[in-house]
């Protein structure tokens, strides 16, 4: 029997049958392994799996179906090992804030880098805005806002409490497979519970910043929203943009940064001092942001030596 895995508990997976059975608790077998993935959970949220049903009840996931996306973080900090956070993705939310907490941009930039190299799409949903009420706090949402739609990207402003953006935000996510991803406390069970009659996720909740020291497990769930589509919802795991890229990479995961890179006299120029470099020429006239500038050479320094690879 074929079926969808809508959560995973970090012991076991639970599988909705595609043909609308209930949901089923299954378990993976002990030597169950993806050729050549270094990864602590072989199964994800997302993941089409064939199931064993044995007559005692119990049951076995024993095969994967191709995945058509997955999106991955570093399992901890050092570790060489992997978590898929979900996989079949139709795109990313990207929850973000600019007061109480201040959502920096490098970690913005890392997600979108990130989400570009396993080309899933990013919303960027700017929440809390009804905490932006002093004329500069206006000025600098209009002005991420504006960054972040300049390269390509979508961005809503939401505020849970008003309710503002909230309508923009179901459009966004009707009929699509959605990862919410965003750091603890910038309202993304408040969202789900906005969005979601029923949901009553706890809010404010600092427990998940316990979930982020070595054992890290992955706790991933879907939920359905109503008039379709679904979120899964990953509290526990901070997001990705811990994954390594290989140094010459990285540029082409910024796409302005990547577009003015065609442009530099040297095929294998890094844009951090070459001469007859377009992009070093596009910052100088404002045409890339220093603040994105500063994620590229952020991601690029962590690596002098080009250790790492995208894993897989
Ligand atoms: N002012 C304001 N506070 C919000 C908003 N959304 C969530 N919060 C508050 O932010 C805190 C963290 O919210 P929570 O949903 O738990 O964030 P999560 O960690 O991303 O799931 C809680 O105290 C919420 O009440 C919003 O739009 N405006
Ligand atoms: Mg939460
Ligand atoms: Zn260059």
């Amino acid at each position: 029997m074929d079926g969808l895995v809508i959560k995973n508990t970090g012991s076991w997976y639970v599988v909705r049958p595609l043909d609308g059975g209930i949901p089923i608790d299954c378990k993976i077998k002990g030597n169950f392994r993806l050729k050549g993935f270094r990864c602590t959970n072989p199964v994800a949220v997302g993941d089409v799996v064939t199931i064993d049903c044995k007559p005692d009840g119990s049951a076995f996931i024993t095969s994967i179906k191709p995945r058509r996306n997955y999106i991955i973080r570093r399992a901890s900090n050092l570790s060489k090992e992997f978590q898929i956070i979900a996989s079949n993705l139709d795109q990313a939310v990207l929850v973000v804030t600019l007061a109480h907490p201040v959502t920096n941009t490098t970690f913005i930039d890392r997600f979108l880098a990130t989400a570009e190299a396993y080309r899933v799409p990013v919303v960027i949903v700017i929440n809390k805005v009804d905490l932006l009420v002093e004329p500069e706090d206006h000025e600098l949402l209009v002005a991420i806002a504006h960054l972040y739609r300049t390269i390509g990207y979508d961005v809503l402003a939401t505020s849970t409490l008003s309710g503002e953006g909230l309508d923009s935000l179901r459009a966004v996510l009707a009929a699509k497979t959605t990862l919410l991803s965003g750091n603890s406390g910038v309202g993304k069970s408040s969202i789900i519970n906005a969005l979601v009659p029923g949901a009553r996720l706890r809010v404010g909740d600092v427990s998940e910043s316990h979930h982020t020291g070595m054992h890290t497990t992955t706790f991933s769930e879907m939920i359905d929203l109503p008039g379709g589509g679904v979120l899964i919802d990953t509290p526990g795991v901070k997001g990705f943009g811990t994954i390594d890229f290989e140094r010459n990479e990285v540029a082409h995961y910024f796409p302005e940064i990547f577009a003015e890179s065609s442009h530099c006299k040297y095929g294998d120029c890094t844009h951090t001092h070459e001469p007859g470099c377009a992009v070093l020429k596009a910052l100088e006239e404002c045409r890339i942001s220093q603040s994105r500038y500063a994620s590229y050479l952020s991601i690029l320094e962590e690596d002098p030596d080009n250790k790492y690879r995208k894993p897989f």
